[in-house]
């Protein structure tokens, strides 16, 4: 396909309530929106980075310096095969996933509406729907939390995962148990905890976990493979993660049993594909993690939620969790049994309303004409 254009802006969406992790809280959302025209096909794609270097490196604003300086101007005018070969043209700049991704998956949809096929079916997914599960911010104190897990059970979600920091973990996962015993239930730290914390994080075995997601260290497989030795929780591997080579040392060192896999967080769709591949073929499970995302984000998620390793429900759950309004249309929708219907419609199957996006936006940047303009003061 012939790259004809490249649009990357920057959105202002404000989350329905605050999102508390271990490394910091977020309301305000400052999103990155790609959209690529090709043979005159318009795909869209989203920068999953946060405001802050909080989760993994990158952040809004470096992935804007990387788009706009470097992976922007290497596709503008370009011939490319397909969507698959954008990660062998981007090879050489050293990173930077989820920059590389927002744009790798706006090709993607493009590519998918060429073909006239649903992304999830471009990509190899045969899923008609896909099991939801939902990730809770840390409360005030365990009563708080437990009547956000209710809530949430009582729309159907199949899984419930508990984000956990030292002084707010044992207790509020305890109560959650005892209310809930039967319930598939997770913990996500973050990289909160050091390796002198085995002992404490051992304390989690007697709750049953389905997993324990990046227990240390984000950049640390090793310190994984010797804390799993200590505990009977599975580890779950997230921050960790940004490639297949990295997926398959932390399986070969047992320093996870399960992979949360993040289309941003290893580059994009082709990357993300072969991983979870390369992760059935060892037995290992994966999940579709989430980072808040708006609509388009969430469409190429559950695209590729429908892929086959994606064994267990994923982060991914109703626009209407986070947003008063998203910028897709229909908004994607959850089920009473916690599941999500695959879109059928051609590439991310979701419309983009475009006036909401051009409503919401302070900086937009053309590379075709290399002009940047400032929307709205930020
Ligand atoms: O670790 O999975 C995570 C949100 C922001 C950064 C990291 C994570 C998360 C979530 C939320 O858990 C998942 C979602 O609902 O999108
Ligand atoms: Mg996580």
């Amino acid at each position: 396909m012939k790259i004809e254009s490249i649009t990357l802006r920057e959105i202002h969406m404000r989350l329905k309530a605050p999102f508390e992790t271990s490394f910091g809280t977020v309301q305000n959302r400052r999103i990155l929106l790609v959209e690529v025209v090709a043979d005159g096909v318009s795909g869209w794609g989203e920068v999953t980075a946060g405001e802050t270097p909080g989760y993994n490196a990158e952040t809004t604003d470096s992935a804007w310096h990387v788009i706009s300086n470097f992976v922007g101007p290497l596709l503008q005018g370009k011939m490319l095969p397909h969507a698959s070969d954008f990660p062998e043209l981007v090879e050489h700049i050293r990173g930077q996933e989820m920059a590389k991704s927002g744009v790798e998956n706006a090709l993607w949809d493009a590519q998918a509406k060429l073909a006239g096929l649903p992304l999830s079916r471009l990509l190899g997914g045969a899923k008609p729907e896909i099991d939801c599960g939902v990730s809770l911010g840390i409360r005030e104190n365990p009563q708080a939390l437990l009547a956000k897990v209710e809530e949430e059970l009582s729309r159907g979600y199949q899984r419930i995962k508990l984000k956990i920091k030292p002084g707010k973990d044992h207790n509020f996962v305890k109560a959650v148990r005892e209310a809930f015993p039967q319930i598939l239930l997770s913990v996500d730290a973050n990289s909160a905890y050091r390796p002198e914390d085995a002992e404490h994080l051992a304390r989690f075995d007697e709750f049953d976990l389905l997993m324990m997601e990046q227990p240390l260290y984000w950049d640390d497989i090793y310190a994984h493979a010797k804390l799993q030795a200590r505990i009977k929780s599975p580890i779950c591997l997230d921050e960790c993660i940004h490639n297949t080579r990295h997926a398959l040392a932390a399986i070969e060192l047992d320093a996870c049993r399960i992979v949360n896999i993040k289309v941003g967080r290893v580059g994009g769709h082709t990357e993300a594909r072969l991983l979870q591949r390369v992760c059935r073929d060892r037995g290992v499970p994966v999940w579709c993690g989430g980072m808040l995302e708006s609509g388009i984000g969430r469409a190429h998620n559950i695209a590729m939620s429908a892929l086959p390793g994606f064994a267990l429900p994923g982060d991914v759950s109703a626009s209407s969790r986070y947003w008063d309004e998203d910028i897709i249309e229909p908004e994607v929708e959850v089920s009473r049994k916690g599941t999500i219907v695959v879109p059928t419609a051609h590439g991310i199957g979701y419309q983009v309303r475009r006036d909401r996006v051009e409503a919401l936006t302070v900086r937009s940047q053309d590379f075709s004409t290399k002009a940047q303009v400032s929307v709205r003061a930020f």
